[in-house]
């Protein structure tokens, strides 16, 4: 794995970070360094804005956002930086993780986030999709990709008997 942090985790509260295992997990898998943080979009934006800048000239390359309820984070990630933004919803209260996936998804236009799936799936797939953005420009790291993905498929076959 890289020393350097190619992606930037952030998410809005210490309660999120359980979350997001899975992510870190997969950004692992493919050997992609990775840095996380507890920032709160609402609570402390002159933090997160500086830690996007100093992010930025450490080398990250793509930035992903976690948060629960109104969610704000991911976008206002994508407002402070022209790097990929991905936003995680996380079921964090009373409508499920609704809000949060609405909150995320309905960005205005030319404020772009990608949205994933609510919780677990959707931080799993969060770190495919960073590998992904990453491996346009690193054939190496696209290699592991292919390689995930034939793994995937295999695991998914099913014998099926044509006597049956
Ligand atoms: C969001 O509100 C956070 O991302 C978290 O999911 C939720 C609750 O935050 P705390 O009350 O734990 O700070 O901003």
């Amino acid at each position: 794995m890289t020393d350097v942090a190619q992606v930037a985790v952030i998410c809005g509260s210490r309660s999120d970070l359980p979350g997001l295992k899975g992510c870190f997990d997969v950004l692992d898998s493919y050997r992609i360094g990775w840095e996380a943080s507890v920032i709160s979009a609402h609570r402390q934006p002159e933090t997160l804005r500086s830690y996007v800048a100093e992010a930025e000239g450490r080398g990250v390359q793509v930035f992903i956002g976690a948060a629960g309820l109104a969610a704000h984070l991911p976008g206002v990630l994508a407002s402070m930086t022209a790097r990929p933004v991905i936003g995680i919803p996380l079921d964090g209260g009373a409508l499920g993780g609704a809000d949060a996936l609405y909150s995320i998804v309905q960005m205005p236009p030319g404020v772009p986030v990608a949205a994933v799936a609510i919780g677990s799936a959707g931080a799993k797939n969060a770190g495919h999709l960073a590998a992904r953005i990453l491996a346009v420009a690193d054939a190496e790291l696209a290699s592991r990709i292919d390689s995930f993905r034939g793994e995937q498929a295999a695991g998914a076959e099913v014998g099926i008997d044509p006597r049956a």
